[in-house]
C-alpha cells in the first residue's frame, strides 16, 4: 500500500468525498496528535513516573490513574485553541468543558474517554482512547443538553490503541480505516483500508465471572456457545477477555467476534457498566460502519436517546449473525 499519512488521507477524503470540512479535518488531526502524546507517555511506563493512582476519584466514583488525568489534560489542551469546537466532554469530568473565551469557538462537540481500560496500565496491558464527534445544534448553548444526541448523529468516531504498536481507527461515516503510528516519522500511516467484520464468528468476549448475575436471555445465549458443537449452535466457540474495551473491540474489528457487557443484577440500578456517549456510541458507529451490529439487547445502541452525559448502557456488539441472535433472545423475553 502506498504510504499515505493521516494528513494526506484527510485532505484526499475532503477533496474526493467532501463530507469532511476543514474544521472536522483539523479536529481529527488534533485528536490524533494528542493521542501520539498520550502514546509517548504510556510507552515510557514507570520511567515517566506516570503510573499508579492520582489519589482522586472521577465522576464515576472510580479511582483515577495518573495517566487518566494526564490523558484528559492532553486532549483538552490540544483541542481548546483550534476554533473547531463548541465544547468538550470526558469520562473524567463531571461537566462539559467550555472553550475559554480567549479562543474562537466552532461547530463541533468532542466527547471522549481519554484512557479506557486504565486499570490495565499498571500491569502493562493494552489501553486506548475513545472519541466521538457531534455537531453542536445551531443556536444551542454547548452545555450538557447539547451533547445528548443519539449515536446516529455522530459525524465521526474513533479510537487510539496503545498496544505493541499504536494505532488510530477512524470512521467519518464512510467505512472504517486504520492507521499505524510510525514513531520515527511521528506520523500515523494508513495500514488498513475498509475494515470489515465477518457476519459469522466462533469467538466471544465477556467477563464470565458475572454469569450468575446476568439476565436469563444472556445466560441462555452464552450457555449455547459453551455447549459447542454438541449443542444447538453445532460449532465450538473460543473466548477472549482483555478487560480493555478498545483492545477487545479492535480484535473484533480485525478478525470478527462479539463483545458483551450486559446488564446484570450488580449494575442494573446504574443501567449497565459501559458509558453510552464515549464508549458505546463511538464503538457502535465503528462496528456498524464495518458491517457489524451493536445493540443494548433490545435496540440499536445508536438509536438510544441519551438522558445523561455519563449514562451507562448494556453493550452487545460485533459479528452481525451473533448480535441478531442474542438480541432476538432478549426481545423474546420482553
Ligand atoms: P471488568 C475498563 O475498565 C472497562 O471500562 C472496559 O474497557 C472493559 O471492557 C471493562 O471495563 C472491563 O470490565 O468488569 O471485566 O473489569
Amino acid at each position: 500500500m502506498r504510504r499515505i499519512t493521516l494528513s494526506r488521507y484527510l485532505i484526499e477524503q475532503q477533496r474526493e468525498k467532501n463530507h469532511l470540512n476543514s474544521d472536522l479535518r483539523l479536529l481529527i488531526e488534533v485528536v490524533a496528535r494528542a493521542c501520539k502524546t498520550i502514546s509517548v507517555a504510556i510507552n515510557k511506563g514507570e520511567l515517566a513516573g506516570v503510573l499508579g493512582s492520582a489519589g482522586t476519584d472521577n465522576v464515576q466514583g472510580e479511582v483515577q490513574k495518573k495517566l487518566d488525568v494526564l490523558s484528559n489534560e492532553i486532549l483538552l489542551d490540544a483541542n481548546e485553541w483550534g476554533g473547531h469546537l463548541a465544547a468538550m466532554a470526558s469520562e473524567e469530568m463531571d461537566e462539559p468543558h467550555p472553550i475559554p473565551n480567549r479562543f474562537p469557538k466552532g461547530e463541533f462537540l468532542l466527547v471522549f474517554d481519554p484512557l479506557d481500560g486504565s486499570s490495565n496500565i499498571d500491569v502493562n496491558m493494552t489501553v486506548g482512547t475513545i472519541f466521538s464527534v457531534l455537531k453542536c445544534p445551531e443556536g444551542v448553548e454547548p452545555n450538557e443538553q447539547a451533547f445528548l444526541q443519539p449515536g446516529v448523529k455522530q459525524v465521526a468516531a474513533g479510537y487510539a490503541l496503545y498496544g505493541p504498536s499504536t494505532m488510530l481507527v477512524l470512521t467519518t461515516g464512510h467505512g472504517v480505516d486504520a492507521f499505524t503510528l510510525d514513531r520515527e516519522q511521528g506520523s500515523f500511516v494508513l495500514t488498513q483500508k475498509g475494515m470489515r467484520i465477518p457476519e459469522e464468528t466462533k469467538e466471544f468476549a465477556i467477563n464470565m465471572s458475572n454469569m450468575r448475575f446476568w439476565e436469563a436471555p444472556m445466560q441462555r445465549y452464552i450457555n449455547e456457545l459453551l455447549a459447542g458443537k454438541e449443542g444447538p449452535r453445532g460449532k465450538d466457540f473460543n473466548m477472549r477477555w482483555i478487560a480493555s474495551m478498545v483492545a477487545d473491540v479492535h480484535r473484533i474489528m480485525t478478525r470478527g467476534g462479539v463483545f458483551f457487557y450486559p446488564i446484570d443484577s450488580k449494575t442494573k440500578d446504574k443501567g449497565g457498566k459501559l458509558r453510552l456517549m464515549y464508549e458505546a456510541n463511538p464503538m457502535s458507529m465503528l462496528v456498524e460502519q464495518a458491517g457489524g451490529a451493536a445493540t443494548n439487547g433490545l435496540q440499536r445502541i445508536l438509536e438510544i436517546k441519551p438522558e445523561k452525559l455519563h449514562q451507562r448502557v448494556p453493550v452487545m456488539l460485533g459479528s452481525k449473525q451473533e448480535i441478531d441472535l442474542v438480541t432476538s433472545y432478549h426481545l423474546e423475553s420482553q
